[in-house]
């Protein structure tokens, strides 16, 4: 199958919702924790190490950065969230900025939510995944930095965190990911041109 994701291309960053390219077509969303590994997780899944900047500071993706990969297919990396040293108002900036996303975007098909395999399913994590279940958006869930633990250590987290997420989430699915190790990416890959590629999300978004 054609890798969509080769062709990537920075499209625009928003520091509000309404300055987002026009609602058309399919997004995909990267959320999770700051420090995550979000941008890092973009840029391994596109192939390329420049394009959404990566930080060892959390905090460091302060707006709606949005991506091109053609055909009115795009990918958002969101602001992290749950980190405790931005100042009030910036986060309550974001906040507000990623709840008015999540809830009016309508060609947001899915979400990709990025937790550190060393800090899984922490109080907003579960949120999202409640949330994007409400709403009927695909999710799921990459428990990153997998490199951090042993191959068992890694496998045993990823059965106790599915096993909770199925009490949140009917749908939502979970994958091991390392963007250091680049170990995961055709999983993700084929998860993502799944959703893009599914007739059902594209009737109800020409419906609309
Ligand atoms: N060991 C390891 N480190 C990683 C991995 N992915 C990301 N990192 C590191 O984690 C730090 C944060 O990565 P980012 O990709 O900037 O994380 P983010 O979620 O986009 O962060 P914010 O934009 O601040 O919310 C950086 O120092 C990365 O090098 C991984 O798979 N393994
Ligand atoms: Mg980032």
């Amino acid at each position: 199958m054609k890798n969509i994701f080769t062709n990537t291309q920075f499209l625009t960053s928003a520091y509000k919702v309404s300055q987002l390219p026009d609602d058309v077509g399919l997004e995909i969303a990267i959320a999770g924790r700051s420090n995550a590994g979000k941008s890092t997780t973009l840029n391994t899944l596109v192939g390329n190490k420049k394009l959404a900047k990566v930080s060892k500071t959390p905090g460091r993706t302060q707006l709606l950065n949005c991506f091109d990969l053609g055909d009115d297919r795009r990918l958002v990396d969101l602001p992290g969230y749950g980190y405790a040293k931005v100042p009030k108002k910036v986060k309550a900036h974001w906040q507000h900025e990623i709840n008015l996303y999540l809830q009016q975007r309508k060609s947001l098909i899915g979400v990709v939510i990025v937790m550190d395999i060393r800090h899984p399913l922490k109080e907003f994590d579960q949120q999202f995944l409640h949330w994007a279940d409400q709403s009927g958006l695909y999710s799921h869930v990459l428990l990153n930095k997998s490199d951090k633990f042993k191959a068992g250590k890694a496998k045993s987290v990823m059965l106790e965190v599915r096993k909770k997420m199925q009490t949140i989430s009917r749908t939502s699915t979970i994958q091991m990911f390392s963007g250091l190790k680049k170990e995961g990416v055709a999983e993700l890959s084929s998860t993502l041109m799944s959703w893009y590629n599914d007739p059902s999300v594209l009737n109800l978004n020409e419906e609309e």
